[in-house]
This record gives C-alpha cells, sequence and structure tokens, in this order.
C-alpha cells in the first residue's frame, strides 16, 4: 500500500513509527465493531451519568446541551485488539475528566462503565477516564463522526486498545467496585494497555481485574 506514494522514498515513513507490539499498520480507516450501526434519533438521545454519584441522582443531557460544555482536541493513533492501528485522529470533543467536575462521583468511585446503543458495554479504571487524552469526541479530522464511527458521541481513550473506545456512548455509569464490560467478558484484557500488550484476559496479573464474586469475602 506504502509503494504507490512517492512522497515516502528515503523519508521516514509511516512504517517506521513506532507502534505497539504485536500491532500492523493499515492505511485509511477501517470500521471495527460488533453488531449493526444504530439510527441516531436525536429526540430520543440523551447522555446519561448515573450510579455512585455524589448527589445519589442521575444526570441527563440532551443533545443541544453538549454544546455549552467544555471542549478539546486531541491527536492520537488507535489500536485494535485484533491487530490494525491506525494514525492521527484528530478527536475534538467534551474531556472526559469534564463529566467527573459536572457529576461528581461520590466518595469510593474507583471505575465507570461506558454504555453505548445496543447494550455494548466497557469498563474503565477512574484514572484512564479522567487522563488528559480521553475525551467523548463529536467530531473526527474537523467533521463530525461518521454514522459507523460512532455518531453522534462516542467514547475515545487513546492509551488504551480499541475496545475501550465505545461507539455510540450513551451513558456513564460510576462504580465502586470494578465489572467487566463487553469485550472484557468475553476473553479481552481488563485494562487493555497495547504499550504492554495487554490483549486477553488470561493475561491479567492479580489486581489487574475484579475480583470473580466466589472469591470475595462477605461484606
Ligand atoms: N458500541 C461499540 N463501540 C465499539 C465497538 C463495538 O463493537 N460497539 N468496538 C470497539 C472496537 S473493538 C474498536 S477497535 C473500535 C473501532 O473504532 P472505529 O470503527 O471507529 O475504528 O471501536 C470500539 N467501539
Ligand atoms: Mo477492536
Amino acid at each position: 500500500m506504502a509503494n504507490d506514494r512517492p512522497d515516502l522514498a528515503g523519508a521516514p515513513t509511516d512504517a517506521s513509527r513506532h507502534i505497539p507490539p504485536g500491532q500492523h499498520l493499515v492505511h485509511g480507516w477501517p470500521v471495527s465493531h460488533y453488531g449493526s450501526v444504530p439510527r441516531f434519533r436525536p429526540e430520543r438521545w440523551n447522555l446519561r451519568v448515573f450510579g455512585a454519584t455524589a448527589e445519589r441522582a442521575e444526570r441527563v443531557w440532551t443533545f443541544d446541551v453538549l454544546t455549552d460544555l467544555p471542549r478539546v482536541t486531541v491527536v492520537a493513533d488507535l489500536h485494535c485488539a485484533s491487530g490494525p492501528t491506525t494514525l492521527d485522529h484528530e478527536w475534538y470533543g467534551i474531556p472526559a475528566s469534564a463529566v467527573l467536575d459536572l457529576v461528581p462521583p461520590a466518595p469510593g468511585v474507583t471505575h465507570v462503565m461506558a454504555w453505548a446503543e445496543y447494550g455494548y458495554t466497557t469498563n474503565l479504571r477512574l484514572s484512564d477516564f479522567t487522563a488528559p487524552g480521553t475525551l467523548l469526541a463529536t467530531h473526527h479530522n474537523g467533521e463530525p463522526l461518521t454514522a459507523e464511527h460512532g455518531f453522534p458521541l462516542r467514547l475515545v481513550v487513546p492509551h488504551l486498545y480499541g475496545y475501550k473506545s465505545a461507539k455510540w456512548l450513551r451513558a456513564i455509569e460510576y462504580l465502586t467496585e470494578d465489572r467487566r464490560g463487553f469485550w472484557e467478558e468475553r476473553g479481552y484484557h481488563n485494562i487493555g494497555d497495547p504499550w504492554q500488550e495487554q490483549r486477553y484476559s488470561h493475561q491479567e496479573k492479580p489486581g489487574e481485574g475484579p475480583v470473580p464474586s466466589d472469591q470475595r469475602r462477605p461484606s
């Protein structure tokens, strides 16, 4: 693919870019997800923040209200845990840390669950959710997200594998203990750091995943 680009001759190429172990570079931007692409119905759409909030009440934002929230631009690569890496995505949207500022968590919140259309979920440590690069993106490379890439809103967690970047985001749930999301329940690593190649759940070390319920002490 890169051979048809004469500008790459002798210059540092994409192929020399440092990408995580076991990943391969892919040009363009393939679409990757489980199931079908949901249709956006603005009148029914909302973003919910629920679970262990400080006020013990949930917050619901309509689509219009999102434009009042703070915005940030983040440029980052995207690493799918099945191998492909795509480079230099310019994301624009709401910094995830702003959600915590606007809806404070109760003391004891350690993780969040991101909920997407059709019940797709992915869990994150609070520190990964509030990391400076994590955002709720509305735009990509200056354009609104396309339907297949998550319009109208997707989570982007650039420092973790792609399955943490939930497309068609609909809710954030505050958790006082960790719980596995969709792919995390289906053999993928609970944390998913591509630089440590945390691809599969069988690689998890003690403390990297939720304590199985049968090993929990009665509280
Ligand atoms: N709702 C939802 N979000 C999802 C997925 C999914 O199946 N459903 N797949 C994830 C995976 S595995 C990857 S690699 C990225 C891919 O995002 P892209 O299609 O925009 O490249 O979306 C993530 N977000
Ligand atoms: Mo993926």
